[in-house]
């Protein structure tokens, strides 16, 4: 990320709604202390970026509050990672859809589950070709098939959640919005209900969506980006997701 000025205006932002919204102790208790949480998604849907973005900004924000007047007497101590993401990188990903795998996980005793998806939107070294047609027009058949590689995913994972209790919150995190902002009603659809949601089994009475955008990207640096979608609504969905985020750690 660059443009520090764009960031301190997120950071200033976070704050402020925070605050009036009444959670900023909240999000300042859960930055205090460090939480795993299990960080999955296909390789390409955005999950070093979505952590990038959560960690930079969040921290900045609250040391930034912490020399302003209303905070100065709490005295807070922000540890530089609060988030333990475990971010699973491309090829090692199906390590933790075994069984083992994800028992390992689950003896760490994690906080919850954050599915990272974008709606087939997955960039990744591929050519561009696969992508694009040579008269630049797009392959929808690729966001299609990638749409169906998120189903398969949580199909491997979801079953060996076990029982309810080991698991308290899973979050699918629908990033990309930039790309995908002027059809949302279908986003959510596609998440909330239908194949992806049935997938979800056990888990559908813990599972939340959220919409996210870590950064203003064009796909595979050619496709377009929604023209509705800009930084503001980018802040807006930051702050929604920590939010969301805290709300689901509550008093771990
Ligand atoms: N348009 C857009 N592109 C993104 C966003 N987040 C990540 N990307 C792009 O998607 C690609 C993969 O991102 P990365 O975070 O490495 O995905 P990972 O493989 O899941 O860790 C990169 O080219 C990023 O620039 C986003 O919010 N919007
Ligand atoms: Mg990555």
């Amino acid at each position: 990320m660059s443009g520090g000025g764009l960031e301190a205006k997120v950071a200033e932002k976070l704050i402020k709604i925070a605050i009036k919204q009444g959670w900023f102790d909240k999000l300042v208790t859960v930055f205090q202390k460090k939480h795993k949480i299990l960080l999955l998604g296909s390789t390409g849907v955005g999950k070093t970026n979505l952590v990038q973005s959560l960690t930079e900004i969040t921290p900045k924000a609250i040391h930034h509050m912490n020399r302003t007047e209303f905070i100065k007497k709490q005295h807070i101590k922000i540890a530089k990672k609060p988030f333990v993401l475990i971010d699973t990188p491309g090829q090692a990903e199906h390590k933790y859809y075994r069984k083992e795998g994800m028992l390992d996980v689950m003896k760490e005793k994690i906080s919850g589950i954050i599915n990272v998806v974008s709606y087939g939107y997955h960039e990744y070294r591929i050519g561009v070709d696969k992508v694009y047609r040579k008269d630049g027009s797009f392959r929808a058949n690729f966001l299609k098939r990638h749409r169906e590689n998120e189903i398969e995913a949580i199909k491997k994972w979801t079953p060996l959640l076990g029982t309810p209790e080991l698991i308290k919150w899973i979050i699918t995190v629908v990033t990309k919005a930039d790309l995908w902002w002027d059809y949302r009603e279908s986003i959510l659809q596609f998440y909330e209900q239908g194949k992806y949601y049935d997938n979800l089994g056990e888990a559908k009475s813990i599972h939340h969506v959220v919409e996210y955008c870590s950064v203003i990207h064009k796909f595979y640096g050619k496709g377009r980006v929604s023209g509705l979608f800009d930084d503001s609504d980018r802040i807006r969905l930051q702050v929604n997701l920590l939010r969301t985020l805290t709300e689901s750690i509550g008093g771990d």
